[in-house]
């Protein structure tokens, strides 16, 4: 049987982000209510692909060998207003804030629907930004700056098969991103996100992890956050300024929705 990741109840932004540092991941339980999740799950369910922004769904093209009935549409915050609001959750914010700075933003947020037949991905690091030989990644004197987390929000309750995201803790301190034969880090196995619909998990990019298969008859449904310090690029694709945020949800926006969105203070010598 697949093991479990273990998911530690917080009690405040410091012990979560003291987690992000130690084990590369967070939980923060129930961020969404029932009305806010059913709504998510609508607006998903009419979202449409652009695929000049390399959107991708199940019919036609299936680019990422997806299951049945799956999406995976990026910047998905400029469609509707419940996935807009996705941007500044309370009790997530404050966390990606405390990582990143308070000048951090968005560099993008993709909804996804995983249908039945969706196959594993491999293990992977969304990015290892400080390469490092293994001993000095995992000495305990040396902490590697967070530069992107992503924060998962399940709208889906996730049991073994709905295709759960598998994670290795600590494996941001392997130094590397993962090879095609790694399926553990330092003796320790993958484990599995087991977590009710409204609960969050933000990780660091250089954690070892995956999505996998859904072996049920539901759809999954997930939104991703992805935020970064301020200075990694934000990318919204289509690019080449062809990406136009959409004007009616934009002027709803709060100064700190406008700041992760990129309206930032002018800092530093590059702006
Ligand atoms: O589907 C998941 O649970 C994980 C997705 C993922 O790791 C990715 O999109 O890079
Ligand atoms: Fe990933």
């Amino acid at each position: 049987m697949p093991q479990e990741l273990p998911l530690k109840i917080h009690t405040d932004t410091k012990d979560q982000l003291n987690s992000l540092e130690e084990v590369g991941y967070a939980y923060i339980p129930r961020v969404l209510q029932t009305k806010e999740i059913s709504e998510l799950k609508k607006a998903i369910d009419k979202l449409k692909p652009f695929p000049e922004s390399n959107d991708m769904t199940r019919d036609p093209g299936d680019k990422l060998g997806l299951g049945k009935n799956s999406i995976h549409i990026k910047s998905a915050f400029n469609q509707d207003i419940s996935l807009f609001n996705c941007l500044d959750k309370p009790g997530v914010i404050e966390l990606a804030e405390s990582a990143l700075g308070q000048d951090c933003h968005i560099i993008g947020l993709t909804a996804w629907r995983t249908g039945p037949g969706r196959p594993d991905q491999n293990l992977h690091a969304d990015w290892c930004p400080v390469p490092l030989p293994e001993d000095i990644a995992s000495d305990p004197r040396v902490k590697i700056p967070i530069f992107i987390i992503t924060a998962h929000f399940y709208l889906t309750n996730i049991t073994e098969t709905s295709g759960p995201t598998k994670i290795i803790p600590g494996s941001h301190r392997a130094g590397r991103a993962p090879n095609e034969k790694d399926i553990s880090w330092n003796n320790i196995p993958e484990q599995s996100v087991i977590l009710n619909a409204g609960d969050c998990v933000m990780f660091r990019s250089d954690i070892w992890h995956r999505g996998s298969a859904n072996t049920s008859t539901e759809s999954r449904y997930l939104v991703q956050v992805h935020y970064s310090n301020r200075w990694i690029a934000q990318r919204m694709p289509p690019y080449l300024n062809q990406f136009k945020f959409n004007e009616k949800l934009l002027s709803k926006a709060t100064p700190r929705q406008r700041r992760l969105l990129g309206d930032h203070e002018i800092a530093g010598n590059y702006t």
